[in-house]
């Protein structure tokens, strides 16, 4: 099953004096997901976007959420994101004792569940959750901060993943890379087999013309 090839734009690396603008040019350019950072200060060191980021980007704006939560024990604030039926909603394996109750949750509020990977974690995570999820993260830089580089054995672990997922008969579920997703990586990272794209300091927002970008990152997937 080939899936379509999609882009999130990390809204954490957005300009903030100019977040209406961009989300309206998202808007004209068809970007079909925003990707929504949450960080707490434990899970991963850093702070970035919450829940009213959410509640106010849903108001200026109809495109999908795509929240990605580093957070601890993220079944327990699940319901804090008042979650939009097609928005996706992912949540790590290490950050929870309670991983296929996290998903669960997920999808009884509406959302699209996804299962979140460090770059260290193995895909055995996902062994007993394939029926709980529509879509799997997988980091290619260690979660907390944009502008990294790629850790070269993510673009393996992408490949393992596709075929982790054909061989149990889940060719629908779909992959999501998220780091250093620069132009030249986003074609390796198709290749590899993901479909979902999170697009931030190294593609969409890297220096130049936002619409530039977004075609230049579209040609490479
Ligand atoms: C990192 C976070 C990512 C970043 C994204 C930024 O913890 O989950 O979503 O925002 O990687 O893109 P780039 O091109 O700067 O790596
Ligand atoms: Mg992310």
């Amino acid at each position: 099953m080939k899936l379509i090839s999609k882009l999130s734009p990390s809204m954490m690396c957005a300009d903030i004096g100019k977040i209406a603008e961009t989300v309206r040019l998202f808007e004209e350019e068809g970007i079909e997901y925003l990707h929504i950072d949450v960080m707490d200060g434990v899970f991963v060191p850093n702070y970035t976007l919450g829940t009213d980021f959410c509640r106010r980007l849903r108001r200026m704006s109809s495109v999908p959420l795509d929240i990605h939560l580093m957070i601890t024990e993220p079944e327990k604030k699940i319901g804090w994101f008042d979650i939009r039926p097609g928005e996706y909603v992912s949540v790590h394996a290490e950050a929870t004792a309670h991983l296929s109750r996290a998903l669960r949750e997920i999808r009884a509020a509406g959302g699209r569940p996804m299962a979140a990977l460090n770059p260290a974690t193995p895909l055995s995570a996902l062994d007993y959750v394939l029926d709980e999820i529509d879509a799997v993260l997988i980091m290619t830089v260690n979660p907390g901060f944009a502008g990294q580089k790629l850790i070269p054995s993510t673009l393996g672990k992408i490949a393992d993943c596709r075929r982790f997922l054909d061989e149990r008969g889940r060719g629908d579920i779909e992959i999501e890379a998220d780091g250093n997703v620069s132009f030249e990586n986003a074609r390796l990272m198709r290749e590899a087999g993901a479909n979902l794209f999170v697009a931030g300091s190294s593609s969409v927002f890297a220096p130049g013309d936002l619409r530039e970008n977004i075609r230049k990152t579209r040609s490479g997937i």
